[in-house]
């Protein structure tokens, strides 16, 4: 009996899970794809961005781990099979990294670091005015196991945050709000929003001419979510006409980002390439390790996706 390691990142980027799963389920043989052994003797598959198709190909499949929190890529294939219970990781040691990632947005932008850069290239010197950070209104869309500590970490510093999510939500320090009909009373108060929603059918465009529209004047976006979030031009139009002042952005659409892709170049963007918080192996396998004894013990496994909500 074994489990296979999907990913098109190649061998290398999969070794470290291999020698950790392999030592934490010796009863388990570990193959990395594309060596998989007898493909009806697989019983898990561990994948990030599996190869569209192969998940279709192992008739006994108990158990799919995605290496990530976001399930999207996976969901997108047609032949992921329907029964085959598929979970994903829930902080599994991001948490934190997302969490420096956005209060590193907010800051930027609160403290004016993108208008300052523009400032220095242009030789000018313009010191403006103090803004302090229980004046600043930052909004969270999505308030998972990401978003619910992002939102209390930027609290933490003091500034005024709100968070959007589906269903209520009760996050320390941060006032909430749910569902589709507040999100416009929502955006309407927030200066710097900060994404991390699942990218979802309800979800994908969700940052487009209307939402973008909806922010007040020289307010700064920061996603960290996943690029198909944002309608790509919507943004572009709305930076350049200044009613959105800058957004850091660090995953999109198509990635590696185009050389010649207008974000790259865009006075007011910085980009970063899908860093905000990477998988840890040791953290990863221990929820994969962990789900699988339940599994094996007929208990339901945690973190487990709801295919019909789509995260
Ligand atoms: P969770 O599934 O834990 O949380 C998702 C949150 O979004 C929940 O609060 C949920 O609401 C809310 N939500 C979902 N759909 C809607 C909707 N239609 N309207 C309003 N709120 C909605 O996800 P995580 O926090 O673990 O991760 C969030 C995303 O971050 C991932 O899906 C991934 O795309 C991205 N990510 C990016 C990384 C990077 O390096 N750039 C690294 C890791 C993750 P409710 O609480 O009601 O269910
Ligand atoms: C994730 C990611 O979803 O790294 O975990 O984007």
């Amino acid at each position: 009996m074994s489990i296979v390691i999907l990913t098109q990142e190649g061998p290398e980027a999969a070794a470290d899970y291999a020698t950790i799963l392999a030592a934490a389920l010796p009863d388990l043989d570990v193959h990395v794809w594309p060596e998989t052994g007898p493909r009806d003797q697989v019983l898990y598959a561990v994948v990030w961005q599996p190869p569209p198709g192969e998940l279709g190909r192992f008739p006994n499949l108990r158990g799919i781990f995605n290496l990530g929190a976001g399930v999207d890529a996976i969901l997108r294939d047609p032949t992921l099979p329907a029964e085959v219970p598929l979970m994903r990781l829930a902080d599994a040691g991001m948490g934190p990294q997302m969490v420096e990632y956005c209060l590193y947005g907010v800051l930027h932008f609160h403290r004016a670091m993108d208008l300052y850069r523009r400032d220095q290239t242009a030789g000018a010197w313009t010191p403006r005015p103090f803004k302090s950070a229980a004046d600043r209104r930052v909004g969270v869309l999505g308030l998972g196991a990401l978003g619910s500590a992002v939102a209390q970490g930027i609290a933490g510093l003091g500034f005024k945050v709100m968070g959007w999510s589906r269903s209520p939500r009760q996050v320390e320090g941060v006032s909430t709000v749910a569902g589709r009909d507040i999100l416009p009373r929502f955006l309407g108060r927030t200066e710097i929003l900060v994404n991390l929603l699942p990218l979802t059918p309800e979800t994908r465009g969700l940052i487009n001419a209307d939402t973008l529209a909806a922010l007040p004047a020289g307010a700064c976006l920061v996603n960290a979510a996943r690029g198909a979030h944002i309608v790509e031009a919507d943004l572009l139009a709305a930076l350049d006409s200044g009613h959105i002042r800058g957004a850091l952005l660090d995953a999109f659409e198509h990635e590696p980002l185009p050389a010649d892709h207008p974000y790259r170049h865009h006075p007011a963007v910085t980009v970063t390439p899908h860093i905000a918080a990477q998988t840890i192996p040791m953290e990863a396998c221990k929820q994969i390790v962990a789900n699988i004894k339940r599994l094996e013990d007929g208990r339901p496994p945690l973190n487990l996706v709801d295919r019909a909500t789509g995260y």
